[in-house]
C-alpha cells in the first residue's frame, strides 16, 4: 500500500497540484463527508473523496447514488459487482463503473483504484486540517469573542500572535505585564518574560496556563459576560480547550467556541491578540 500511495502521491503533485477547494468561509465548519476504505491488503484509508455520488447499473435502473445516502459500499471480489446499504435502510445491488476514487488523507491526496477496495464507509465530518475552513477572530483581552461551531471529535488548528495587556501600573499609565498567547508574560519595565501557571479555581479554565489564549464550548464565563450581552451556558455540552502561539486540539464537545484571556481579573485587561483556526 505504502509504495502504491507514494507513487500516486508524486503522480498526482504533478497533475493535479492545482486542485482547490471550494473554501469555506463560514464561522459554522459544515458537516463533510469522509469515506474510511478498507482495502484487500488490510489498510485502512480516511480522507475527503473527490466524488459526490457513485454510479450504479443495478438490474432495474441505472443512477448516482449520492454518498450522504450511503453508510456502506461492499464491493464483492470480481470488483464490479456492489452491495449498498444506504441511510434510510434501504438495500441495493448492483455494478458499479467508477474511476479510482480521490481521497484526500492526512498523508496528502491518494488515487485507489476500485480493484484493492473491498469496503467503504461512508462517515460525517472527518475534516483533517487540510485547511477545509478557518476563521480569523481578534480576541480582546478584556473580553470574550465568538470562536465559530465546534464539533466534538475533530481536530482543529491555531496560530494565534499579538500581546494582550492583563494588568495596569506600568510605564506611561499602560499595563505592567503583557502576555502572548501561550501565556507568557513580558514585564513592560525591564523585559523579563515568566513562563505561565496552571490557572487555579479563580480563573475561566483552571489547570490551564494563566493569561493564554484558551477556548470554552458551550459555556460564557459570566466573568466575560458584559452587562447587556448574553453568555452560553450548555454545560452538557461543554469543555476547555488550551490554545496559544500554535498548535491544535481535538474538540472535547459540540457547540460554541468561546475565545478568551484565561484570566482572573479582565477589567484591567487591554490590547488584542490576532487568532487564526483552521479545519
Ligand atoms: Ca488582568
Amino acid at each position: 500500500m505504502k509504495s502504491l500511495v507514494y507513487g500516486v502521491v508524486v503522480l498526482l503533485m504533478m497533475s493535479v497540484s492545482g486542485i482547490t477547494w471550494a473554501d469555506d468561509k463560514t464561522n459554522d465548519a459544515p458537516q463533510r463527508l469522509s469515506l474510511a476504505l478498507d482495502l484487500d491488503d488490510g489498510s485502512h484509508v480516511v480522507g475527503i473523496p473527490g466524488i459526490e455520488s457513485i454510479p450504479v447499473q443495478t438490474t432495474f435502473a441505472k443512477m448516482d447514488i449520492p454518498l450522504k445516502q450511503i453508510t456502506t459500499m461492499r464491493i464483492e471480489e470480481d470488483h464490479e459487482n456492489a452491495s449498498f446499504d444506504l441511510q434510510n435502510g434501504d438495500k441495493l445491488k448492483g455494478t458499479i463503473k467508477m474511476e479510482p476514487i480521490k481521497l484526500d488523507t492526512v498523508f496528502g491526496v491518494v488515487k485507489v483504484g476500485v480493484e484493492h477496495i473491498r469496503k467503504i464507509d461512508v462517515v460525517s465530518g472527518g475534516g483533517h486540517g487540510g485547511n477545509r475552513g478557518e476563521l480569523k477572530q481578534t480576541v480582546p483581552g478584556n473580553s470574550v469573542v465568538d470562536g465559530g461551531k465546534v464539533t466534538k471529535g475533530q481536530r482543529y488548528w491555531f496560530e494565534a500572535s499579538g500581546l494582550v495587556g492583563v494588568n495596569i501600573g506600568g510605564p506611561n499609565g499602560g499595563p505592567a505585564t503583557k502576555a502572548d498567547p501561550d501565556g507568557r508574560t513580558i514585564s513592560q519595565t525591564d523585559g523579563t518574560a515568566t513562563a505561565p501557571n496552571p490557572a487555579d479555581a479563580r480563573f475561566p479554565c483552571p489547570g490551564l496556563a494563566t493569561h493564554s489564549l484558551v477556548g470554552m464550548i458551550g459555556v460564557t464565563p459570566t466573568s466575560h459576560v458584559k452587562s447587556g450581552e448574553e453568555g452560553t451556558d450548555d454545560r452538557a455540552n461543554s469543555g476547555t480547550v488550551q490554545l496559544g502561539v500554535k498548535g491544535s486540539f481535538v474538540a472535547p464537545a459540540t457547540g460554541r467556541l468561546t475565545l478568551l484571556c484565561n484570566d482572573d481579573i479582565t477589567s484591567d485587561n487591554s490590547g488584542t491578540w490576532d487568532v487564526r483556526i483552521s479545519w
